[in-house]
């Protein structure tokens, strides 16, 4: 991919409830104020075939094997890849909300190997930037609409944080950007550190792969 003016790839995951979205919707706006082009991608995408199949099985309307439902999320992921290169070829700051790396912490912590869970997304896009948003699984349960899906309790939450924490030291062994930021502070706060580390995105290189 040619470097020259690229959009960068930046990628917000974290905990349930540690407030990706807001964060997301907040960076668009700081984004294009500034003048930038910029396009924000949520997943899983619930509005695609494959999307309504995961929305089903995350708000419990329907079962499926643990294995499926990986490769089914992996899936949702490759069916917008192109869209999000081309996006970044031509110039736009793309930002999403969840990717693989939501993939493996969920999958293993029903105790899918960890080697497996990654290889489906192996290919996809590699982000310039992954900002983990930690809170404690106890705060996230006090939000708002917690425990309405499937994955919203504590244990499976506190699972999921360990798996995080093992992907951040196993990407950045890989020397993948991947920086936690404490995400119980407020919104303001939280938006201005990440605002800070989208400035400093190095878009010179060209973009890798998982
Ligand atoms: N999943 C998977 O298993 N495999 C995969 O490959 C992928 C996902 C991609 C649905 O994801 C599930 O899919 C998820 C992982 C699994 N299961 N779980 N758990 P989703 O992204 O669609 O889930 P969601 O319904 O959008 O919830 P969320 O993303 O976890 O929430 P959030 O985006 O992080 O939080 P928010 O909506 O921005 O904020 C939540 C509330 O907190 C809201 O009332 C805010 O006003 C409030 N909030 C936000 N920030 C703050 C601060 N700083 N202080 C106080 N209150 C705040
Ligand atoms: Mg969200």
């Amino acid at each position: 991919m040619s470097t020259q003016n690229r959009g960068s790839l930046v990628v917000i995951e974290g905990l349930d409830r540690s407030g990706k979205s807001t964060q997301c919707q907040l960076i668009l706006e700081n984004l294009q104020a500034k003048g930038k082009k910029v396009q924000l991608y949520k997943f899983p995408d619930r509005s695609t075939a494959i999307g309504k199949k995961i929305d089903a099985y995350l708000k419990e309307t329907s079962q499926l094997s643990d294995q499926v439902i990986h490769l089914l999320f992996s899936a949702n992921r490759w069916e917008l890849i192109d869209d999000i290169k081309s996006k970044i070829q031509s110039g736009v700051t793309c930002v999403l909300d969840r990717y693989a790396f939501s993939g493996i912490a969920f999958s293993a912590a029903k105790g899918l190997n960890w080697e497996w869970c990654k290889s489906p997304d192996r290919g996809l896009l590699r982000p310039d930037l992954v900002i983990f948003l930690h809170v404690s699984p106890e705060i996230a349960a006090k939000r708002g609409q917690y425990g309405e899906e499937r994955y919203e309790n504590i244990e499976m939450q506190k699972m999921v944080e360990k798996n995080f924490e093992r992907i951040q030291r196993e990407y950045t062994e890989e020397k993948l950007s991947f920086v936690t930021l404490d995400a119980s502070s407020s919104l303001e706060t939280v938006h201005s550190q990440i605002i800070n580390l989208i400035d400093k995105v190095d878009v010179s290189r060209a973009l890798e792969t998982l």
